[in-house]
């Protein structure tokens, strides 16, 4: 598995200089060159390995025990206080209660270990809300690996501070465990949640719970795990969500292999702000990474939803990663992917297929009303199949908007069945739709021959969706189907004057849009 959080530094220094010769303003997009990856970026290395006590939550009485820090050290020693490093040591067994001094085991209550499900909290005094305090590691801390215990900044002004000396400094190797309210900064990786990371939470829906996570080296946080919740996380911003401090490659990773990983939610507080990053926002990366759930997010916006906070690119889905869920009809599931640099979202690769995205706003502000411009909306390249834009149920298109180029671009002869219907693509600085070099495969554009019911021809057999409202398609209307000669005719209302079609064939492949058809006046 390539681990993004493992590469060299000079690799990540090469990877950025690539960005930089690739970076074309804000006007990237379409005209530049092939976008960079994150796995050619990559080298495969040895994860490392800790001794874990195999995990079984149904084992682990929930008896409440907390453990206070009331040190700012990150030292492991026998000297009156207890820091991080050796609370989580408590945690998890590898260090025994009964050999601290006194004065380090007071801040004990109950009685913690690989059995129970231990809270590590931080002493007020020493870490007051209005004035944080530093942590400043000399090493990754010891990995939390035997499950239930929980790391929790909230309350307090915890700074977790690697140094850049270039190791991770959260690392999780087992289940149902909470790290939140925290600042974790200049890591490599802020939280690297491994293979045997399930169930884990990351921050949560409270203000005090979230974790502000950058500038860190690396990625924000890498997910190799399944069923992990990432929650109300500010990633490559400040404390305040409106300056960057970028995380240099993802905000959050979702590597090979991570299934049913939750980032976002659509409940109040639950949806994280990621901007600011060098790389991608998030990235859903390689085979096996499916059923993942975006939804909820800021990403490229800052904590306003108002003022672009750009990542390089917003969103990308890749190398093989399939039906994730990006968005979705119902309340506060959409994502505002705005303000990027180039793509908003980038879907990439053979074997990428089947990812499906709803009701997001790519293009817009929050309010769905003001321009906040990045160089593409959707761009789909190098063989993904079979992956969704919008939907024509109620709620289900995506606003796709204010592009510097196209609007979707789909590219490439092996980029085919990827069906984009009942959106609003309105506003961008080219068209809607473009397929090029054979995507999808080239499926001609419908023509509209005249009105009175509406009428024209596509490929037969073909579903026919109508537009209106702008040159694009920025109102969706109905749909008709193609009779076996090609012909059509629609005869639902329409509320714009201007009218535009696409045609979907029965692989799912969508044209671009029909050049527009005024109608006439009265
Ligand atoms: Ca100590």
């Amino acid at each position: 598995m390539l681990r993004t959080a493992q590469v060299p530094a000079a690799v990540t220094a090469l990877a950025g200089l690539l960005l930089l010769l690739l970076s074309s303003g804000c006007d990237g997009g379409a005209e530049e060159a092939t976008p960079p990856s994150t796995a050619a970026a990559a080298s495969p290395t040895a994860a490392a390995t800790t001794t874990a006590v195999a995990s079984d939550l149904t084992a682990i009485p929930m008896n409440g025990t907390s453990i206070v820090v009331d040190s700012t050290s990150d030292s492991d020693g026998r000297d009156g206080a207890l820091t991080l490093r050796e609370a989580i040591r408590v945690a998890t067994g590898d260090l025994a209660a009964a050999v601290l001094e006194p004065a380090e085991a007071d801040n004990i209550n109950g009685t913690p270990g690989p059995e129970s499900a231990d809270a590590i909290v931080f002493q007020s005094s020493l870490f007051p809300p209005d004035a944080p305090a530093t942590i400043s590691l000399t090493s990754t801390l010891p990995t939390l690996g035997t499950g239930g215990d929980s790391v929790v900044g909230s309350g307090s002004a915890v700074i977790i501070d690697g140094g850049n000396q270039g190791f991770n400094c959260f690392q999780v190797e087992s289940d149902g465990n909470t790290i939140k309210g925290l600042r974790i900064q200049n890591c490599r990786t802020a939280i690297v949640l491994r293979e045997a990371a399930g169930h884990n939470t990351i921050g949560g829906a409270a203000e005090g719970d979230r974790n502000v996570i950058g500038p860190n080296a690396g990625v924000g946080i890498e997910i190799d795990g399944d069923g992990n919740v990432v929650q109300g996380n500010y990633m490559g911003t400040d404390v305040s969500g409106t300056e960057s401090r970028s995380n240099a490659m993802e905000g959050i990773w979702i590597a090979p292999g991570a299934e049913n990983n939750v980032i976002g939610g659509s409940g109040p507080g639950e949806g994280n702000l990621i901007a600011g990053n060098n790389l991608f926002g998030i990235s859903i990366d390689g085979v096996g990474a499916t059923g993942n759930v975006v939804k909820g997010n800021y990403i490229g916006v800052d904590v306003t939803g108002r003022v672009a906070l750009k990542n390089r690119y917003g969103l990308v889905l890749a190398g093989g990663a399939q039906n994730n869920i990006i968005g979705g009809k119902e309340r506060g599931e959409a994502n505002v992917i705005s303000g990027n640099q180039s793509a908003g979202v980038l879907i990439r690769g053979s074997g990428t297929r089947g990812n499906v995205l709803k009701a997001n706003l790519i293009g817009p502000d929050s309010s769905g009303s003001e321009e906040l411009r990045q160089g593409t909306g959707i761009w789909i390249l190098q063989g993904p199949q079979d992956n969704i834009i919008g939907g024509t149920a109620q709620g289900e298109g995506n606003v796709i908007a204010h592009s510097g180029t196209v609007g979707v671009l789909i590219d490439g002869a092996d980029t085919t069945g990827n069906t984009i219907r009942g959106n609003s693509i309105h506003s961008n600085g080219r068209s809607a739709i473009v397929s090029t070099n054979g995507g999808n495969l080239g499926l001609a554009q419908p023509t509209i021959e005249g009105s009175g019911p509406l009428r024209g021809a596509a490929c037969p057999g073909c579903t026919v969706d109508v537009y209106s409202g702008s040159e694009e398609g920025q109102v969706y209307e109905g749909s008709t189907t193609t009779d076996a000669n090609g012909a059509f005719t629609y005869d639902g209302a329409l509320s714009g004057s201007l009218v535009t079609a696409t045609a979907t064939d029965a692989g799912g492949n969508t044209s671009p849009y029909s050049d527009p058809f005024a109608m006439p006046a009265g």
